[in-house]
């Protein structure tokens, strides 16, 4: 069996390490224009030719959770496409969260402001009843995040396309409800797929539907925002804040106006990493299942786009 790494920004000599030593039985190389025919392959962004010059492999496995990167090029409908399945980044995607949503709610950076004078001053507690949290995408890594939210006991909604029942969560599925979903969130957090539907889903529309005073934290795709809707929301109060991962450039440009705008936070694109033994691991059990004809999860399916 011959498994080609193709991944981006990624370091290839340590992956190639984890998987030959998970699968022993496999020749595992990174790919090069020309290489001959693979069975499978590792990857994270790789170039359209790499898809044109391997069109017999069995499956790609994405080093993210995320396939926007794939589904924007064209490849066999036999060459299946497979996400990583949480492998480790549902805990982080909820630490990051609960971070970002606790540091706003007891304004953490205002005291940190105030301690930086050398002020001792309190701040009124907010209530959590008034902080509604909202996720958009109930999947992997939202319903994850819901349970760590939840612990803190702030109300909690939810989105998706298809409708849910998920413990302590009041959910809302599909375009017809987004509206009333958005008018019962304060603190809004994005963990949508990008796909042609939600794209730019995050606008001067969506956004100005949030309760007085919201919050956003994207987490999810940059090109899930339209920056310059954030920007005028911050900017006349609509909106208190936001939290971002990331972004439509990234690395973030020099001098784009998110890097010093007073009411964002910025991180880059590291709430949830991808976990090399724990990618491996399910990469390789995915593979043994695969040759045995037996089914898998984190198939994504064309006609959805995640
Ligand atoms: P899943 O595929 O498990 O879940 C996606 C969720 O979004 C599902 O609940 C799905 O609804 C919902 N959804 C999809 N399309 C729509 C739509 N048009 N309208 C309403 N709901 C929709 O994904 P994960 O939870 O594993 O990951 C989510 C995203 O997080 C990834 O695609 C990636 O972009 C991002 N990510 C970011 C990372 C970071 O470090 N910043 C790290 C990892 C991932 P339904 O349940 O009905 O299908
Ligand atoms: C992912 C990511 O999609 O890291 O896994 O963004």
């Amino acid at each position: 069996m011959k498994i080609y790494f193709c991944g981006t920004d990624f370091k290839a000599e340590p992956w190639l390490a984890a998987l030959r030593a998970a699968l022993p039985q496999a020749e595992i190389e990174v790919w090069r224009p020309g290489a001959p025919a693979g069975d499978y392959a590792v990857v994270w962004a790789p170039p359209q030719a790499f898809l044109d010059e391997q069109p017999q492999l069995k499956a790609l496995f994405n080093l993210g959770a995320g396939v926007d990167a794939l589904t924007q090029l064209t490849r066999p409908a036999t060459t299946k496409l497979v996400r990583l399945d949480d492998a480790g980044m549902s805990v982080q995607m909820a630490e990051y969260v609960v971070h970002a949503l606790i540091r706003h709610f007891r304004e953490f950076d205002a005291y940190a402001a105030d301690v930086a004078q050398g002020r001792w001053s309190y701040r009124k507690p907010h209530r959590r009843e008034d902080f509604p949290v909202g996720i958009m995408g109930l999947g992997v890594l939202g319903q994850r995040v819901a349970r760590a939210v939840q612990a803190f006991e702030f109300p909690l909604r939810g989105w998706s396309r298809s409708p849910k029942q998920v413990h302590g969560v009041r959910c809302y599925a599909g375009t017809e409800q987004l509206s009333e979903f958005l008018a019962e969130s304060k603190v809004l957090v994005c963990l949508l797929p990008l796909t042609a539907q939600t794209q730019g889903i995050l606008n001067r529309v969506t956004l100005a539907q949030l309760q007085a005073g919201g919050y956003l934290i994207n987490v999810a795709r940059g090109a899930h925002l339209v920056e310059e809707d954030l920007i005028a929301l911050l900017d006349s109060g609509q909106l208190a804040g936001a939290t971002l991962d990331v972004f439509r450039q990234e690395p973030l440009p020099a001098g784009h106006p998110f890097w010093r705008h007073p009411k964002i936070t910025l991180t880059p694109h590291t709430a949830a990493r991808t976990l090399r033994d724990e990618s491996v691991a399910q990469i390789a059990t995915k593979i043994a299942r695969l040759e045995r004809g037996e089914p898998i999860a984190g198939i994504v399916d064309p006609t959805k786009g995640y």
